[in-house]
């Protein structure tokens, strides 16, 4: 693995016409044949020799223009194919024959099996694993594929764009072409061929052209693919009538397979989806699945112009899709759903993936400048962080700028591979703004700490607030410069009600937007009668730290009468963390807890007051995790102290709240049929959080049995799982009630994930054990990721006890599993072993012990480029 940088990029010498693919698919010996049309660039050396990348290839056949290429006019290897005395002026044709074997690919990147059924992951370098290529996002054509197969086996043969025609084949084959008129980049190629079953819908757009919309599933399972297709048609509709944009094709598939390393893949005109992001039906699916699904099913297709029809010219510059697209789907989740609690459980997301990768040895500015594996940098700060810099700068603008900007993005940049710094300069053109300063965003990694104060003078009535930025050091980044931040700002009077200032003077205000641009800076506001409660940074609307003392008089005030409901969350959440914090220092001393009756009164105001949503409500009462605890702490943290004053301040909150959580257990029901609404999914989500209350001051598990038994929905019988197996784990009830899961559903692989998970997340030194004899469950495959994710995944993200027993077996556990899962699917080793990036912040005998679980995979023989280049990092 060589360090690729920004700073090196340059044009390909060669310019792609078009692509014609033919694929004889056979499992093990898949012949492919490609033939390039290339023309040199004008004004590159006309000596230049042809470059194209593979991966693990051997050629078997190379023609110019249909004519065999002698042997010292190239030279291939499984890396690459050079081709020398190229014409000079005069387009060319090269065909490329490969065999490649699909069955043995378990890295799951290029052509692979999955189930019976043949499919493709080709982004980011997969497509050099098919054929050798110029496989970088900048270069763009229009594809034709041909397909021949077996008719009986895979009576299905998909590619992209719209299909022109199929026959038979002979010998029992047949074949089917397809063409994708829209010039796309290799990583968006896609094929799929099987046998599956389908549904079947259109959507006509808004000029009126019929689209026919097809999702496959396995044949059986067509009725859970239901939710999938409404999500699909609401996306398509949303996209038009928010971003304008139209969808371009005769047809639209999304294909679901089983055995997959990313959530799903936007592959023009065939989306290609874990499975897990498809099926749904109550009986399997939570009220979080459902959100997922219908948010990834948006983020695909809203690809097809934030990424497809506007691509990136370089892997660089992956937030220019990633980023920009997660905000596209997080808006229409909004709109589709509860914007606030929407934007509440963004930002749980937020801090509890992305910060701890900015502030860790993995942080790296949302548009890097250099990488050794771009598989490693499909991350929590490209994605999300990026979408908080998208979402700044629709705060910064404004809707009606914003909309302008990004209107004269798609019309500037339509079919071209474009950089961030083309994206910032359609929003400068657009509000004739300047957005230098706010583009460090992009360049600087760290989360930036802002700490503010407010003095309020009664007599010149005036508020002055100071505010101060500091960027941390991050890996490469030692000194950073200020930052324009956006802070949105209200000030509100002893009454609850809002003060609105006469001016602001010695910073920028539009609208509730205060423009922070200096390290230090004191913006004053004017005409303010009476000492006001300051609320700062509503909805989120920069992605920082922020350090501003208030008493928690002042956040309840802000917790009951903010018009911003995020605010108001936000207000309970500072209220309750000095708590927790305190409980955990107070846990590891042997000393008692307690817990302020400030916060237990606001937190149960909250949850009993009708106004408000139930899933706001919810969202309230789930108090910050063990992994948001420990990043507060800072460092020299202890698991079993943090776990241990976190559970008793739940049980002094449910011991003051039981009657209010009595009621709501009661009062929360849903109706018959289950419908997987947001109203209803939040009143699920307020009868759970009760329930798990209740169960924490119930000694026996009785109340959570009952639950199980009576639920009638994968929601409410998941969450009384979870309660019984990680509130009572030695019950006889658990112990029946994980048994009696397991036989109802041992047919249901995403089901048994949830039944690995919820055992792979109970607290406490014993899970490791647990974990190993899952693991030798007929139920349990090595190869899939879905059920490594659940299992290993779960145990190594989500179980800071477990996981970080004192003895350093968990470590030791999950370093022995990354070595074995690297040598079939590197970039899930990769991905799995992040779950180390905050060790440094563990106490010593902890840290010591994950060192040395680091350093074992570090000094193994032949790690993957993926591994070896998260391990260096985090070890650094
Ligand atoms: N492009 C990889 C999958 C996704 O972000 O949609
Ligand atoms: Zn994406």
């Amino acid at each position: 693995g060589q360090i690729v940088h920004l700073a090196d990029y340059r044009p390909t010498d060669f310019v792609l016409e078009r692509v014609d693919l033919t694929f004889d698919l056979h499992p093990t010996e898949t012949k492919v044949e490609a033939r390039l049309i290339f023309h040199r660039r004008e004004g590159t050396d006309p000596k230049a020799p042809l470059v194209l990348d593979g991966d693990d290839l051997s050629l078997s056949g190379l023609l110019l223009d249909q004519v065999d290429v002698p042997a010292g006019q190239f030279e291939a290897t499984a890396e690459s194919l050079t081709v020398r005395d190229l014409p000079e002026s005069t387009p060319f044709e090269l065909t490329i024959t490969t065999i490649i074997n699909p069955e043995a690919n378990t890295q799951l990147m290029g052509l692979y099996r999955s189930g019976g059924i043949y499919c493709t992951q080709c982004e980011a370098e997969g497509f050099r694993r098919i054929t050798y290529f110029p496989d970088r996002p900048d270069v763009l054509a229009p594809y034709t594929v041909n397909i021949i197969a077996d008719k009986a086996a895979n009576p299905l043969l998909l590619s992209n764009g719209n299909f022109l025609g199929g026959a038979g084949y002979g010998e029992g084959k047949h074949f089917a072409a397809w063409f994708d008129p829209h010039p796309k980049p290799s990583y968006l190629f896609a094929l799929v061929a099987g046998d599956l079953g389908v549904v079947e819908d259109t959507f006509v757009t808004m000029s009126d052209r019929e689209v026919a919309l097809k999702i496959y599933v396995e044949h059986g399972k067509e009725p859970r693919a239901a939710y999938a297709m409404d999500a699909l048609k609401r996306s398509m509709k949303w996209d038009e009538e928010r971003f304008g944009r139209e969808y371009d094709l005769d047809i639209f598939m999304i294909v679901a397979v089983s055995d997959f390393n990313m959530g799903a893949m936007e592959n023009k005109g065939l989306n290609v989806f874990n499975d897990k992001y498809v099926l749904a039906d109550p009986e399997i699916a939570t009220d979080a699945d459902y959100a997922n699904i219908e948010a990834i099913i948006a983020h695909e297709y809203f690809h097809n112009w934030t990424g497809n029809r506007i691509t990136c010219r370089d892997w660089f510059q992956l937030c220019l899709k990633e980023g920009l697209t997660v905000y596209r789907d997080h808006e229409f989740s909004a709109d589709q759903r509860s914007r606030p609690v929407k934007r509440i459980a963004e930002v749980r997301h937020l801090k509890s993936e992305q910060f701890p990768e900015d502030s860790g040895p993995l942080a790296h500015p949302v548009r890097p400048t250099k990488y050794r594996e771009i598989n490693n940098f499909y991350t929590t700060t490209v994605y999300e962080k990026g979408s908080e810099v998208t979402r700044m700068i629709a705060t910064l603008l404004g809707r009606d700028l914003f909309k302008k900007g990004m209107d004269l993005y798609f019309d500037r940049h339509d079919g071209q591979a474009v950089t961030i710094e083309d994206f910032i300069k359609c929003f400068e053109d657009a509000s004739g703004r300047d957005l230098t300063q706010f583009s460090l965003w992009y360049h600087q990694a760290g989360t930036p700490l802002v700490t503010a104060s407010g003095t309020y003078d009664a007599a010149a009535k005036t508020f002055a607030l100071s505010l101060e930025q500091m960027v941390p050091a991050t890996p490469g980044q030692a000194t950073k410069e200020p930052m324009h931040i956006p802070l949105r700002t209200a000030l509100f009077a002893a009454d609850g009600a809002l003060l609105t200032p006469t001016s602001v003077t010695d910073a920028e205000l539009t609208d509730d937007v205060l423009h922070l641009t200096a390290r230090t800076q004191t913006a004053v506001f004017h005409g303010i009668p009476s000492r006001p409660v300051l609320s700062l940074n509503r909805s989120f609307s920069t992605p920082i730290n922020l350090q501003l003392s208030q008493s928690a008089k002042d956040l309840a005030l802000i917790a009951r009468y903010e018009t911003d409901h995020f605010a108001r969350w936000q207000a309970l959440i500072d209220l309750g963390l000095p708590n927790l914090l305190q409980a955990a220092r107070d846990a590891r001393q042997g000393n008692p807890i307690t817990c302020d009756a400030a916060f237990v009164d606001a937190l149960l105001a909250a949850a009993n007051d009708e106004s408000l949503e139930p899933a706001f409500r919810a969202q309230a009462l789930a108090l910050p995790s063990e992994a948001d605890i420990a990043r507060e702490l800072g460092g020299n943290n202890d698991p079993d102290a943090i776990h241990a004053g976190r559970q008793a301040i739940l049980a002094l909150v449910a011991e003051a709240g039981r009657s209010v959580f009595a009621a709501l257990y009661d009062n929360m029901q849903t109706s018959d049929p289950f419908s997987p609404d947001a109203a209803s999914a939040g009143r699920r989500a307020l009868r759970n959080a009760a329930l798990t209350y209740l169960s924490q001051s119930d000694n026996a598990p009785a109340r959570a049995k009952a639950a199980f038994d009576a639920a009638n929905n994968m929601t409410d019988l998941s969450a009384a799982l979870t309660i019984l197996a990680h509130r009572f784990p030695e019950s006889a009830e658990a112990k029946a009630a994980l048994q009696g899961f397991h036989d109802r559903f041992a047919e249901n692989a995403l089901v048994i994930d949830k039944w690995l998970a919820i055992q792979a997340a109970i607290p406490g030194a014993a899970t490791l054990e647990r974990i190993q004899g899952l693991m030798e469950t007929p139920l349990f495959k090595r190869t899939n990721p879905n059920r490594m994710r659940a299992l290993v995944g779960t145990f190594a993200f989500a179980n800071p006890t477990g996981f970080g027993r004192a003895d350093g077996a968990g470590y030791r556990f999950l370093a022995e599993q990354i070595l074995d899962i690297d040598q079939r699917n590197p970039q899930l080793a990769a991905r799995i072993l992040t779950s180390m990036r905050s060790w440094r912040l563990l106490e010593l005998v902890r840290a010591d012990h994950a060192r040395s679980a680091l350093m074992q995979i570090e000094r193994a023989g032949s790690l993957s480029t993926d591994v070896r280049d998260i391990v260096d990092r985090i070890l650094k």
